[in-house]
């Protein structure tokens, strides 16, 4: 059990964790979630939060941020975000700065650079390389199904596939989410105040089909908090996830009574009887201080957790997809 102030996150991501501990000696929870995110947008935490990782099929990189405000139910969000590195501090400018909850894509570059954010490339020689290998590689379409690169265009743009099933069968072949996709910040924090945040921050999917959009900047999908509750933050095929709020389960059968780790469980067990091959985690803390994780079909899974008694990693085994 955690002692309040406390902050976890998805991953042994701890400069994150560290980061936002300190935010909570001085700050709120909100402050601590944009501060741990922060860092590893910065850090480029594995290479899938921040700039520079997951290029799209044309190898532009985008982000996708959320915080949400467990006291006020505030919350601030921006997806498919271009040409901007802050993602989860634009996020927080959504949220402190305007009415509404989520902007997207060009235009929530705009309103970014309107607020005093830079503009500048997210690709790197890394997220280029990866692209051009993709690219040389015959491009295989990660998230489109039943079509095949037009062979002359190299690659794109896809067609439809209607020769022999065997055909097909290439096509919907695709690697495992976890083998180009590990891992967004998910982060829940506690203040001393016992108001609660969440927020989540990624760079999305590897060669995902430009404008797709994940489950970290969705309400209930990639984090949700109450503080009355507790709060809970996923990691994993959001393609999925966004079909089925696995936080806001989470959260909601943590009121009804659950433990955080049933709780996630749960959440994941709706998850897996429509998708037995899925892969994902979720982490949750309840307001009292207790925590835990559930995990399938990744090869392993840890989080973070920061309060009085230091920094600590959980290892959480994860049930086979
Ligand atoms: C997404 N959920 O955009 C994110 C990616 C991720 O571990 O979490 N990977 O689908």
């Amino acid at each position: 059990k955690l002692a309040k102030p406390f902050v976890i996150n998805t991953w042994p991501f701890t400069n994150a964790t560290v980061a936002a501990w300190r935010a909570l000696q001085v700050g709120t929870a909100v402050d601590a979630v944009v501060s741990g995110c922060s860092q590893c947008e910065r850090e480029q935490c594995d290479g899938t939060v921040g700039f520079g990782g997951s290029p799209d099929e044309r190898g532009e990189t985008t982000l996708d941020a959320m915080l949400i405000d467990g006291a006020t139910h505030a919350v601030g969000a921006v997806a498919g975000l271009r040409r901007v590195k802050d993602a989860i501090a634009v996020a927080r400018a959504v949220m402190d700065h305007t009415k509404h909850t989520l902007l997207i894509g060009d235009l929530a570059s705009e309103f970014a650079v309107e607020m005093g954010f830079r503009e500048e490339s997210l690709s790197t020689p890394a997220s280029m390389k990866k692209w051009k290998d993709w690219i040389s590689n015959n491009c295989q379409p990660n998230f489109r199904r039943n079509v095949s690169p037009d062979p002359d265009s190299h690659c794109g743009p896809y067609k439809p596939i209607k020769q022999s099933s065997q055909m097909v069968k290439q096509s919907v072949s695709r690697p495992r989410f976890s083998e180009a996709n590990h891992d967004t910040i998910g982060m829940i924090a506690m203040d001393t105040d016992n108001n609660m945040a969440a927020g989540t921050s990624t760079n999305g999917a590897t060669h995902k089909v430009p404008g797709r959009v994940g489950d970290s900047p969705a309400v209930g999908a990639g984090a949700y908090v109450d503080n009355d509750v507790g709060g809970a933050a996923a990691t994993g095929d959001g393609d999925i996830m966004m079909r089925f709020l696995p936080s806001y389960q989470a959260v909601e059968s943590m009121r009804q009574g659950m433990t955080p780790a049933d709780a996630v469980a749960e959440a994941l067990r709706r998850i897996t009887r429509v998708h037995p091959q899925f892969e994902g985690a979720v982490v949750a803390a309840n307001a009292n201080g207790e925590h835990g994780a559930a995990c399938v079909g990744f090869e392993w899974f840890k989080y973070s957790l920061y309060d009085v008694n230091g920094l600590r990693l959980v290892d959480v085994p994860c049930r086979s997809s």
